[in-house]
Protein backbone atom coordinates (compact mmCIF):
# COMPACT_ATOMS: atom_id res chain seq x y z
CA UNK A 1 0.00 0.00 0.00
CA UNK A 2 1.52 3.40 -0.98
CA UNK A 3 1.65 5.99 1.81
CA UNK A 4 -1.38 7.44 1.12
CA UNK A 5 -3.47 4.59 0.91
CA UNK A 6 -2.21 3.65 4.29
CA UNK A 7 -3.14 6.81 6.01
CA UNK A 8 -6.63 6.83 4.12
CA UNK A 9 -6.82 3.13 6.04
CA UNK A 10 -5.63 4.70 9.09
CA UNK A 11 -8.33 7.68 9.16
CA UNK A 12 -11.06 5.68 8.07
CA UNK A 13 -10.60 3.05 11.06
CA UNK A 14 -9.88 5.75 13.57
CA UNK A 15 -13.43 7.90 12.24
CA UNK A 16 -15.28 5.91 10.29
CA UNK A 17 -14.84 7.80 7.47
CA UNK A 18 -12.37 9.47 5.11
CA UNK A 19 -13.58 13.19 3.14
CA UNK A 20 -12.07 13.15 -0.73
CA UNK A 21 -12.22 16.52 -2.07
CA UNK A 22 -12.55 16.44 -6.43
CA UNK A 23 -12.90 12.99 -6.21
CA UNK A 24 -14.04 13.02 -9.60
CA UNK A 25 -13.16 15.91 -11.59
CA UNK A 26 -15.30 18.38 -13.42
CA UNK A 27 -15.75 16.18 -16.99
CA UNK A 28 -16.15 13.02 -15.05
CA UNK A 29 -18.91 14.35 -13.22
CA UNK A 30 -20.17 15.69 -16.51
CA UNK A 31 -20.23 12.39 -17.77
CA UNK A 32 -22.26 10.96 -14.81
CA UNK A 33 -24.65 13.74 -14.95
CA UNK A 34 -25.20 12.98 -18.58
CA UNK A 35 -25.93 9.55 -18.16
CA UNK A 36 -27.90 9.84 -15.23
CA UNK A 37 -30.40 11.46 -17.14
CA UNK A 38 -30.37 9.33 -19.59
CA UNK A 39 -30.92 6.47 -17.01
CA UNK A 40 -33.89 8.75 -15.88
CA UNK A 41 -35.43 8.37 -19.29
CA UNK A 42 -35.13 5.67 -20.90
CA UNK A 43 -34.01 2.98 -18.07
CA UNK A 44 -36.47 3.89 -14.89
CA UNK A 45 -39.81 3.44 -17.02
CA UNK A 46 -38.12 -0.38 -16.95
CA UNK A 47 -37.49 -0.76 -13.32
CA UNK A 48 -38.96 -2.58 -10.29
CA UNK A 49 -41.26 -0.26 -8.48
CA UNK A 50 -39.25 -1.71 -5.57
CA UNK A 51 -36.17 0.05 -7.25
CA UNK A 52 -37.52 3.73 -8.13
CA UNK A 53 -38.61 5.98 -4.97
CA UNK A 54 -40.63 8.96 -5.20
CA UNK A 55 -41.80 11.64 -2.16
CA UNK A 56 -45.05 11.83 -3.91
CA UNK A 57 -45.56 8.55 -5.97
CA UNK A 58 -48.03 10.65 -8.47
CA UNK A 59 -45.51 13.37 -9.04
CA UNK A 60 -42.75 12.57 -11.16
CA UNK A 61 -40.44 16.04 -10.78
CA UNK A 62 -40.39 14.16 -6.69
CA UNK A 63 -38.00 11.18 -8.08
CA UNK A 64 -36.19 10.76 -4.45
CA UNK A 65 -34.05 7.83 -4.69
CA UNK A 66 -33.14 5.16 -7.35
CA UNK A 67 -31.82 1.46 -6.29
CA UNK A 68 -29.23 -0.78 -8.14
CA UNK A 69 -28.55 1.77 -10.79
CA UNK A 70 -25.06 -0.35 -11.89
CA UNK A 71 -27.21 -3.89 -12.27
CA UNK A 72 -29.49 -2.03 -14.84
CA UNK A 73 -26.58 0.03 -16.90
CA UNK A 74 -23.31 -0.65 -18.62
CA UNK A 75 -22.18 3.19 -17.86
CA UNK A 76 -23.06 2.68 -14.06
CA UNK A 77 -21.68 -1.16 -13.84
CA UNK A 78 -18.62 0.20 -14.82
CA UNK A 79 -18.27 2.49 -12.28
CA UNK A 80 -18.29 -0.44 -9.63
CA UNK A 81 -16.01 -2.76 -11.59
CA UNK A 82 -12.73 -4.35 -10.32
CA UNK A 83 -10.48 -1.78 -11.56
CA UNK A 84 -12.53 1.62 -10.57
CA UNK A 85 -12.53 4.11 -8.60
CA UNK A 86 -14.46 3.67 -6.67
CA UNK A 87 -13.73 -0.73 -5.86
CA UNK A 88 -9.89 0.47 -5.71
CA UNK A 89 -11.13 3.02 -2.39
CA UNK A 90 -13.67 0.66 -1.03
CA UNK A 91 -10.11 -1.48 -1.02
CA UNK A 92 -8.15 0.62 0.27
CA UNK A 93 -10.44 1.91 3.39
CA UNK A 94 -12.00 -2.16 4.75
CA UNK A 95 -8.50 -3.18 4.29
CA UNK A 96 -8.91 -6.10 1.86
CA UNK A 97 -10.61 -7.40 -0.88
CA UNK A 98 -14.26 -6.54 -1.91
CA UNK A 99 -17.23 -7.02 -3.41
CA UNK A 100 -19.67 -4.55 -5.54
CA UNK A 101 -23.82 -4.10 -3.93
CA UNK A 102 -25.23 -1.39 -4.67
CA UNK A 103 -24.98 2.32 -6.33
CA UNK A 104 -28.13 3.99 -5.73
CA UNK A 105 -29.10 8.12 -7.08
CA UNK A 106 -30.65 10.18 -4.05
CA UNK A 107 -32.20 13.32 -4.90
CA UNK A 108 -33.52 15.64 -2.11
CA UNK A 109 -35.93 17.87 -4.34
CA UNK A 110 -36.06 21.76 -4.28
CA UNK A 111 -38.31 22.78 -1.92
CA UNK A 112 -39.17 20.11 0.29
CA UNK A 113 -36.58 17.08 -0.39
CA UNK A 114 -36.66 14.70 3.09
CA UNK A 115 -34.43 14.88 5.99
CA UNK A 116 -32.16 11.83 5.93
CA UNK A 117 -32.81 9.77 9.46
CA UNK A 118 -29.78 9.14 11.46
CA UNK A 119 -29.02 5.36 11.22
CA UNK A 120 -26.26 2.75 10.57
CA UNK A 121 -25.76 1.21 6.74
CA UNK A 122 -25.14 -1.75 8.52
CA UNK A 123 -28.87 -1.78 10.51
CA UNK A 124 -29.92 -2.46 6.80
CA UNK A 125 -26.88 -5.17 5.62
CA UNK A 126 -27.51 -8.74 7.94
CA UNK A 127 -23.37 -9.22 8.10
CA UNK A 128 -20.85 -11.12 10.11
CA UNK A 129 -18.56 -9.07 10.67
CA UNK A 130 -20.30 -5.96 10.14
CA UNK A 131 -17.67 -4.47 7.73
CA UNK A 132 -18.64 -2.57 4.38
CA UNK A 133 -18.66 0.70 3.13
CA UNK A 134 -20.80 3.59 1.53
CA UNK A 135 -18.65 5.71 -0.48
CA UNK A 136 -21.44 8.94 -1.45
CA UNK A 137 -20.28 11.75 -4.01
CA UNK A 138 -21.81 14.83 -4.85
CA UNK A 139 -23.24 15.44 -8.38
CA UNK A 140 -23.69 19.02 -8.07
CA UNK A 141 -22.60 21.62 -4.86
CA UNK A 142 -24.27 21.06 -1.70
CA UNK A 143 -24.61 23.84 0.67
CA UNK A 144 -25.85 23.53 4.16
CA UNK A 145 -29.69 24.09 3.34
CA UNK A 146 -29.41 21.98 0.74
CA UNK A 147 -28.94 19.02 3.04
CA UNK A 148 -25.40 18.09 3.96
CA UNK A 149 -24.70 14.73 5.05
CA UNK A 150 -23.52 14.57 8.75
CA UNK A 151 -21.19 11.85 10.15
CA UNK A 152 -20.86 11.02 14.21
CA UNK A 153 -16.87 10.97 13.97
CA UNK A 154 -15.81 7.50 16.11
CA UNK A 155 -19.03 5.97 16.24
CA UNK A 156 -17.88 3.27 14.05
CA UNK A 157 -16.33 2.00 17.26
CA UNK A 158 -19.64 0.89 19.08
CA UNK A 159 -21.21 -1.40 17.00
CA UNK A 160 -24.94 -1.55 16.05
CA UNK A 161 -27.29 0.86 17.79
CA UNK A 162 -31.32 0.19 18.21
CA UNK A 163 -33.22 1.50 15.14
CA UNK A 164 -37.27 1.66 14.61
CA UNK A 165 -39.20 2.56 12.16
CA UNK A 166 -38.90 6.07 11.15
CA UNK A 167 -41.46 6.41 8.47
CA UNK A 168 -39.26 7.91 5.47
CA UNK A 169 -39.29 6.03 2.28
CA UNK A 170 -35.66 4.77 1.51
CA UNK A 171 -34.34 4.82 5.18
CA UNK A 172 -37.26 3.12 7.00
CA UNK A 173 -34.71 3.04 10.14
CA UNK A 174 -33.63 5.50 12.81
CA UNK A 175 -31.44 5.24 15.67
CA UNK A 176 -33.88 5.42 18.64
CA UNK A 177 -30.94 7.06 21.18
CA UNK A 178 -29.92 9.83 18.41
CA UNK A 179 -28.95 12.99 20.00
CA UNK A 180 -27.00 12.10 22.79
CA UNK A 181 -23.77 13.36 24.03
CA UNK A 182 -21.54 11.30 21.92
CA UNK A 183 -23.49 12.17 19.25
CA UNK A 184 -23.95 16.35 19.65
CA UNK A 185 -19.89 16.36 20.54
CA UNK A 186 -18.69 14.22 17.25
CA UNK A 187 -20.79 15.57 14.73
CA UNK A 188 -18.78 16.19 11.50
CA UNK A 189 -20.78 18.42 8.81
CA UNK A 190 -19.72 18.07 4.91
CA UNK A 191 -20.75 20.58 2.36
CA UNK A 192 -19.87 19.72 -0.80
CA UNK A 193 -18.95 20.52 -4.42
CA UNK A 194 -19.54 18.44 -7.03
CA UNK A 195 -17.04 15.59 -7.26
CA UNK A 196 -16.22 15.75 -3.92
CA UNK A 197 -16.49 12.49 -2.11
CA UNK A 198 -17.22 11.47 1.60
CA UNK A 199 -16.65 7.50 2.61
CA UNK A 200 -18.27 6.09 5.74
CA UNK A 201 -17.89 2.52 7.77
CA UNK A 202 -20.74 0.60 7.87
CA UNK A 203 -21.13 1.26 11.80
CA UNK A 204 -20.62 5.42 11.29
CA UNK A 205 -23.54 6.84 12.78
CA UNK A 206 -24.50 9.53 10.00
CA UNK A 207 -27.66 11.06 8.85
CA UNK A 208 -28.72 14.11 6.43
CA UNK A 209 -31.26 17.38 6.58
CA UNK A 210 -33.66 17.90 4.15
CA UNK A 211 -33.58 20.42 1.48
CA UNK A 212 -34.81 23.76 2.36
CA UNK A 213 -33.67 25.49 -1.00
CA UNK A 214 -36.71 27.15 -2.99
CA UNK A 215 -34.40 26.48 -6.21
CA UNK A 216 -31.95 23.94 -5.50
CA UNK A 217 -31.75 20.40 -5.61
CA UNK A 218 -29.41 18.63 -4.08
CA UNK A 219 -28.49 15.21 -6.33
CA UNK A 220 -25.92 12.57 -5.08
CA UNK A 221 -25.03 9.02 -5.77
CA UNK A 222 -24.12 6.14 -3.25
CA UNK A 223 -21.88 3.16 -3.64
CA UNK A 224 -21.95 0.18 -1.68
CA UNK A 225 -18.99 -2.59 -1.11
CA UNK A 226 -19.21 -5.33 1.15
CA UNK A 227 -15.71 -6.61 2.38
CA UNK A 228 -15.21 -10.27 1.12
CA UNK A 229 -14.72 -11.59 4.47
CA UNK A 230 -18.40 -10.26 5.76
CA UNK A 231 -20.91 -13.24 5.41
CA UNK A 232 -24.87 -12.11 4.76
CA UNK A 233 -27.37 -13.43 6.49
CA UNK A 234 -29.58 -13.31 2.86
CA UNK A 235 -33.01 -14.84 4.57
CA UNK A 236 -32.92 -11.93 7.24
CA UNK A 237 -32.30 -9.10 4.45
CA UNK A 238 -34.65 -10.55 2.13
CA UNK A 239 -37.47 -10.82 4.75
CA UNK A 240 -37.44 -7.55 5.68
CA UNK A 241 -37.06 -6.24 2.45
CA UNK A 242 -40.24 -8.14 1.69
CA UNK A 243 -42.21 -6.63 4.63
CA UNK A 244 -40.83 -3.59 3.84
CA UNK A 245 -41.89 -3.44 0.23
CA UNK A 246 -45.55 -5.12 1.23
CA UNK A 247 -45.93 -2.04 3.70
CA UNK A 248 -44.91 0.87 0.86
CA UNK A 249 -47.52 -0.87 -1.63
CA UNK A 250 -50.04 -1.53 0.93
CA UNK A 251 -49.77 2.43 1.95
CA UNK A 252 -49.26 4.00 -2.06
CA UNK A 253 -45.78 4.66 -1.53
CA UNK A 254 -44.57 2.86 -4.54
O1 LIG B 1 -27.92 11.27 0.69
C1 LIG B 1 -28.39 11.18 1.83
O2 LIG B 1 -29.21 11.97 2.27
C2 LIG B 1 -27.95 10.11 2.77
C3 LIG B 1 -27.22 9.00 2.16
C4 LIG B 1 -26.98 7.91 3.13
O3 LIG B 1 -27.44 7.91 4.24
C5 LIG B 1 -26.16 6.79 2.72
O4 LIG B 1 -25.67 6.77 1.57
O5 LIG B 1 -25.97 5.88 3.53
Amino acid sequence: MSKHSQRLNHEFKLNGYVSLPGFFNAEEIAEIQENKERFIRDVVPTMPKTEVYYEDAKDPSTLKQLIQLWKHDDFFGSMMAEQSKLSTLSKICLGEKTKPINMQYFNKHAGGGQATPPHQDGYFFHLTPNHAITMWFALEDVEPEQGCVNYVQGSNKYGLRAHGASGVLGFSQSILDFGIDFDRENTVSFPCKAGDLIAHHSLTTHWADGNSSKDKSRQAMGAIFYAESCKENSAAKKAYQAALDAQLAAKGRI
